[in-house]
């Protein structure tokens, strides 16, 4: 069978509306320049000056981000073609335009360009009455929320026009991170490597994310993966349009992130000897783990740090035996077992632990929120579950943040604004349930969908298997608004894979596991329901083995794809 030929919208994750022209498509040629337009909008509605406003961590303002994501563009033309590809304010085919203060996909359709076309006005209305149902990302969080994280990550904050005509191309958004999604979707339609001219396909694409938050959990305790190999990993996750990156910095085999105010936590609890069988150790410096945390923003990938607690302690009981029952250090541990640690609920000095590393990873936290972690805390009392539980979670405020917790925080009564994560795969929970009755939005990752650590097969050399075997096309096929009652489309923040670690000792290992299956739960994230299938996406992953191949980066080649 002969290939199809390749038509704009032939990305991951499906874009939300698109338009090929098959005769329309643009050479990327020796004179094609990048030419960047940048505009304040003229009367910001009122609500969306601040959700609007190019301001993703890091960025030095609108137009200096809008001139690094030309930048990343030029980059990646370059690479593609060999052509000098130079960026210029006055002249250029390829046009970047930053209408700053107009966030909302409704909003670009007053742009002078886009007016004329009925489709956009149409997508115009949806947006301005709700977003097609979806509430923003800080709508009932409060102030934490407002000062946490304005402008990055809101629906319709990463919304993005693409035109494509034998004239040129031209991406239109109203925030920077709108920007850097559609030079993502630029990125997938031309080749990683090559020499000489490329034509992207033609036509119009308008999109937009189903939901704000686009996760992928790495557990970096149980085998400690250094920053270089981080950034790398970022690079290869922002393709997908994945957009946060929680890091499972502590557990019982190992702490992985300094705390200035207990030096031992890292020096003892993540040294030599450290990690799953020993062969994990490592930690980040408050310097290193900063650096990387501004290296992901220039990707618009937000980290979100997890210390868990009040159960997977004992790396932190080992290097602190005030922190133990009886006072006595505890053995390190090297072994799989969860469960069997806890802090001790009804001591002051637990509490001044607790709020010393708060402070420092809040302060190290540009992005609006901080993980609990509080899974499987077995070794705890349901009753001193609470008990710390309630008296921790208003800490998380206290420092500007709002907390998540995995889904069994849910068994106190949630703050506005904190997440819990269902990860169980059990098809209902009553905290869950309640907690979105209560307005309090979640992050779906399901176990048996979206655990990168679950074997792909039974002849998968890593991985575990206890949710079950998951190849790329059980990932994809399922949709977090239907997965548990009493938890619909509003009540869902988003999506998360999770990479737990423990039969993983490299970043290779942590590459096959995550690709092919973290763009399955990307397009989950991103695209309209109604505008995926399996047989599109498996057609349109095809083309990323070779891409991955020539990223260096290693992937499962699953036999549910037919490969190019
Ligand atoms: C469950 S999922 C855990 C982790 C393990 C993982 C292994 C969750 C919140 N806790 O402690 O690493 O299973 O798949």
């Amino acid at each position: 069978m002969r290939k199809r030929r390749t038509e704009l919208g032939d990305v991951i994750p499906v874009p939300a509306e698109v338009w090929p022209d098959p005769a329309g498509g643009f050479r990327v040629g020796p004179d094609t320049r990048i030419r960047i337009v940048t505009a304040a909008a003229a009367a910001p509605t009122a609500g969306t000056a601040t959700a609007g406003t190019a301001t993703a961590p890091g960025d030095a303002g609108a137009a200096g981000s809008a001139v690094a994501i030309a930048e990343q563009l030029a980059d990646l033309l370059r690479q593609a073609t060999g052509h000098t590809i130079p960026i210029s304010d006055t002249a250029g085919q390829i046009v970047i335009e930053l209408i700053a203060g107009r966030g909302e996909s409704g909003e670009l359709a007053q742009s002078a360009e886009v007016a004329q076309s009925a489709e956009v006005a149409q997508s115009a209305e949806v947006a301005q009455s709700g977003e097609g149902g979806q509430r923003g990302e800080g709508d009932q969080s409060g102030d934490v929320a407002q000062s946490g994280e304005a402008g990055h990550g809101a629906e319709g904050g990463e919304s993005y026009e693409l035109t494509v005509t034998p004239d040129g191309l031209s991406i239109c958004a109203g925030t920077a991170a709108g920007l850097f999604a559609a030079v993502q979707t630029v990125r997938q339609l031309v080749p990683v490597r090559g020499r000489g001219d490329v034509t992207i396909p033609g036509g119009r694409i308008l999109d937009r994310p189903r939901f704000a938050y686009r996760g992928v959990m790495l557990d970096v305790a149980r085998h400690h993966f250094p920053p270089d190999e981080v950034k790398a990993y970022v690079d290869a996750i922002a393709q997908f349009k994945i957009n946060h990156l929680h890091l499972h910095l502590t557990d019982d085999q190992g702490w992985r992130i300094e705390i200035k105010s207990w030096p031992d936590l890292t020096t003892i609890g993540g040294g030599a000897g450290t990690g799953v069988d020993g062969a994990g150790p490592g930690f980040y410096t408050q310097d290193a783990y900063a650096d990387l945390v501004a290296y992901a923003a220039t990707r618009f990938v937000t980290i979100v740090p997890e210390i868990d607690m009040p159960g997977h302690v004992n790396a932190a009981q080992a290097a602190y035996p005030e922190l133990a029952a009886d006072r006595i250090a505890v053995a390190p541990r090297t072994d799989l077992a969860v469960g069997y640690s806890s802090l001790v609920i009804g001591r002051e000095r637990t509490y001044t632990f607790v709020e010393d590393v708060l402070r420092e990873v809040a302060a190290l936290t540009p992005g609006p929120y901080l993980h609990l972690g509080g899974d499987e805390a077995d070794a705890t009392t349901p009753e001193d579950y609470r008990t710390f539980m309630t008296r921790v979670l208003p800490l998380v405020a206290r420092y500007g943040k709002r907390a998540i917790g995995w889904q069994e925080m849910a068994a106190v009564d949630l703050p506005p604004g904190a997440v819990p994560q269902y990860w169980r795969i059990e098809p209902a929970d009553d905290g869950l349930a309640r907690a979105a009755a209560n307005g309090n939005r979640l992050i779906m990752s399901p176990a048996d969908r979206t655990y990168l650590d679950m074997k792909y097969d039974p002849d998968s050399p890593l991985g575990l298997r206890w949710a079950g075997l998951i190849d790329v096309d059980r990932a994809y096929d399922w949709d977090p608004a239907d997965r548990l009652p009493g938890v619909g489309e509003p009540a869902v923040l988003g999506v998360e894979a999770a990479l737990w670690s423990e039969t993983l000792r490299s970043i290779t290992d942590v590459q096959v596991m995550t690709f092919p299956r973290l763009p399955a739960i990307a397009e989950i994230g991103w695209s309209p329901r109604n505008a995926r299938s399996w047989e599109s996406f498996r057609r349109r992953l095809a083309a990323h083995g070779p891409r991955w191949t020539a990223q260096g980066i290693a992937y499962h080649r699953s036999p549910k794809v037919d490969w190019d």
